[in-house]
């Protein structure tokens, strides 16, 4: 038992700290804090930040970073995404301005438009388009497939709730592939948490996939950016594992 006791320490999690590299488009570019701006505070801005580093579906992982979506309220707009995706245009993928915040469309339903596909992401949405069914305040909500439309949404019961308050925002991303569960925190606060096979159902089968975040402004704006702070890495248990349950459970 002392020996299986090791194996699984062995097993504990890879960290890897604020060094991931981004690949940077449109408007998005370091920052001197290290920080990577995505939008300016001007209208129709659209950037996007790609980790260099692809993921594997295949592993347990937590992305941890902090995002500011600026001082603006009423005049403020459009949002960050966090986005997964296995876009045939790769690093060069990108959706819509304005509400699409550089991921969905404008409606789901136009056969035209940029938006990133396959993919999942999690919108930090800051400006109310009825058309995607935004509630009247600032939320967070799980898309696919580059739809920017979603029937749920979660605003902590508030209808006054803003993230737009110039302060930063711990954003918290987890997926686990025995239970093929997201968890998403906003704040050390569950905001979204879904069972979903990303692999089969999303990507194809793919298991590499690109993720990174986008986000754009409209008529309304404010800078919008992101800290990387942390991804937390377990590969597939391998076959030694299997042996140690099975152990376990015979003692
Ligand atoms: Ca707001
Ligand atoms: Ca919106």
């Amino acid at each position: 038992m002392v020996r299986a006791f090791c194996f699984v320490f062995l097993l504990i999690i890879t960290l890897h700290h604020a060094t991931a590299q981004f690949e940077l488009r449109g408007y998005a570019n370091y920052m001197p804090s290290g920080c990577i701006m995505l939008t300016p505070n001007e209208r129709y801005a659209e950037g996007i930040a790609y980790s260099s580093t692809t993921l594997d579906l295949n592993s347990y992982f937590e992305i941890e970073f902090d995002i500011y979506l600026g001082d603006k309220d009423e005049l403020g707009a459009d949002g960050i995404t966090f986005v997964i995706q296995n876009d045939a245009r790769g690093f060069d993928a990108f959706g819509t301005y304005g509400e699409g915040m550089g991921y969905g469309r404008f409606n789901p339903s136009f056969a035209s438009g940029n938006y990133i596909a396959p993919s999942i992401a999690i919108e930090f949405d800051t400006y109310q388009n009825e058309i995607q069914n935004d509630p009247p305040c600032d939320h967070v909500a799980y898309l696919e497939n580059g739809s920017s439309y979603h029937e749920q949404y979660w605003h902590n019961e508030d209808l006054s709730f803003n993230l737009e308050d110039d302060q930063m925002h711990n954003f918290r991303f987890s997926w686990n592939p025995e239970t093929q569960e997201i968890t998403v925190k906003l704040d050390a606060v569950v905001v979204y948490q879904g069972q979903r096979d990303l692999i089969q159902d999303i990507f194809e089968g793919q298991t590499e996939v690109i993720w990174g975040f986008t986000a754009s402004t409209g008529n309304k704006h404010n800078l919008q950016y992101f800290c990387f702070r942390r991804i937390a890495y377990q590969e597939k248990p391998a076959d030694e594992n299997i042996t140690y349950k099975a152990n376990s459970s015979a003692k």
